[in-house]
């Protein structure tokens, strides 16, 4: 079912040898540039439009009603409820210890530089619609901003024809246990468009004021939307389709890297399932599971066809040094490590945006209710990237205080660097507080 990939006895970076998919963004944002531009100029009619034409909802208000948002939690399946009330308090607990203090450097005596984190003001999060429905996904996103001390926060998540017009109502329940009432039924490009120019709505009490922070998942269409925003907004990681990766010896059980395999497949036709293994038995034995468990799967077309895709398959390496590299050079979304010493190697990896250790600790586990964050960079994004965290919504801010004696004593310095950058008005700026 998967591709083969046979790195053993290469010295080739591999790099240019793994499978993924290549998601054409930049022809994406030049399909949406005029839905934006649009929404730029003509705010609620261009969404109106907009949302009728891809969506097929006529949309009355912008805003959901806060009393449709209470419902929705009143409504809410009570197991649903519990899980999701316990997947809050550990993602809180995990953030919790992100927060950062502030950091005074006395840097000589007289003059010190202070780091201060300052939230952003107001932030945006999108909630995708689309083949599946993440009241999970509002948690990650909401959860960081809270903690960060975000002071407002607003969703933004497509309206369902099914629900109203509304956005899904686990969507809106999650909102509702997480304290936000501000929540637009808005989806896709022309969402990313209102949260970062604001938009006018349907009547006075209905408009969206601009966002400082877009973040959240979305499909190629969000993803470009935020791409030609950025500069107007902070956005985070793209967040493309979703990736698992398994670095896997002949301890592992095939039954598990099967699962594992099918469970991100699950998300996605596109969705890439890779593993990497120094066990040739191990892949066999993974392909046998997998012909059992994907049909037996409830997506099992999606399944089959991300599994199937070029952006899927068994990596065979001569060992696990090697697989490490082939790893590092993935930069997976979700890396698991399910190997003899798992803790040990998964120290080594550089590139990941998430890593499960071990037999127990399945990507989904991290999906829901590890307390970790699941938005996490796609793309090799990884390699340079990290995943949504406290630290996303915040700015460092450097407060400068020198005295008299601490400027004065480091005055000929900056003279002889503005003199060399010949800016001597920069020196300048400097010898004036000190007249000879
Ligand atoms: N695996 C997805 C997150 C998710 N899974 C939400 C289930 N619900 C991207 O990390
Ligand atoms: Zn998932």
């Amino acid at each position: 079912m998967l591709n083969r990939i046979d790195l053993r006895g290469s010295r080739r970076d591999p790099r240019g040898l793994l499978p993924r998919a290549q998601l054409d963004v930049s022809a994406a944002v030049e399909k949406i540039r005029p839905v934006v531009t649009a929404v730029r100029e003509h705010g609620f009619s261009a969404i109106r439009e907009a949302t009728e034409r891809f969506d097929g909802v006529v949309l009355e208000r912008l805003r959901v009603p806060v009393a449709a948002i209470a419902a929705a939690a009143e409504e809410l399946d009570p197991d649903v409820r519990a899980a999701l009330l316990v997947v809050i308090e550990r993602a809180r607990k995990v953030h919790g210890d992100q927060r950062r203090t502030d950091v005074t450097t006395q840097v000589v005596p007289g003059g010190s530089v202070t780091e201060r984190h300052v939230p952003v003001s107001r932030v945006g999060l999108y909630v995708p619609g689309g083949l599946a429905v993440y009241p999970s996904t509002v948690v990650m996103n909401v959860v960081p901003a809270q903690v960060a001390g975000v002071e407002s926060l607003v969703v933004a998540s497509p309206p369902q024809a099914e629900n109203g017009g509304l956005p899904d109502a686990r969507v809106l329940a999650a909102c509702a246990l997480l304290g936000v009432e501000e929540v637009y039924a808005v989806g896709g490009s022309q969402a990313i468009a209102m949260l970062g120019y604001g938009s006018d709505g349907a009547d006075e009490t209905d408009r969206c004021e601009p966002v400082d922070v877009i973040t959240g998942p979305g499909n190629i269409w969000v993803t470009a939307a935020k791409r030609l925003l950025q500069g107007t907004v902070g956005i985070d990681a793209e967040a493309g389709p979703t990736e698992i990766a398994i670095l896997a010896d002949d301890t592992a059980s095939p039954a598990h890297v099967a699962a594992d395999l099918i469970s991100q497949a699950e998300h996605d036709p596109v969705a890439a399932s890779v593993l990497v293994t120094d066990s040739p038995e191990l892949a066999e034995a993974v392909e046998a599971q997998l012909a059992v468990q994907v049909p037996a799967t409830k997506h099992e077309a999606r399944v089959r066809e991300a599994l199937g895709g070029r952006q899927s398959g068994i990596v065979l390496v001569d060992d696990l040094e090697q697989g490490l590299r082939v790893v590092d050079a993935y930069a997976a979304e979700h890396l698991e490590i399910q190997t003899r010493d798992a803790r040990a190697w998964a120290m080594r990896v550089r590139n990941a945006g998430a890593i499960f250790v071990g037999a127990y600790s399945p990507v989904s586990l991290g999906d829901y209710a590890a307390g970790s964050n699941h938005v996490l960079p796609t793309a090799g994004c990884a390699r340079h990237s990290s995943g949504l965290s406290v630290q996303s919504f915040l700015r460092g801010i450097h407060v400068v205080e020198y005295d008299e004696a601490a400027l004065r004593d480091v005055a000929p310095h900056v003279v002889a660097l503005a003199n060399a950058e010949d800016l001597p008005a920069h020196g300048q700026a400097v010898t004036a507080r000190f007249p000879s």
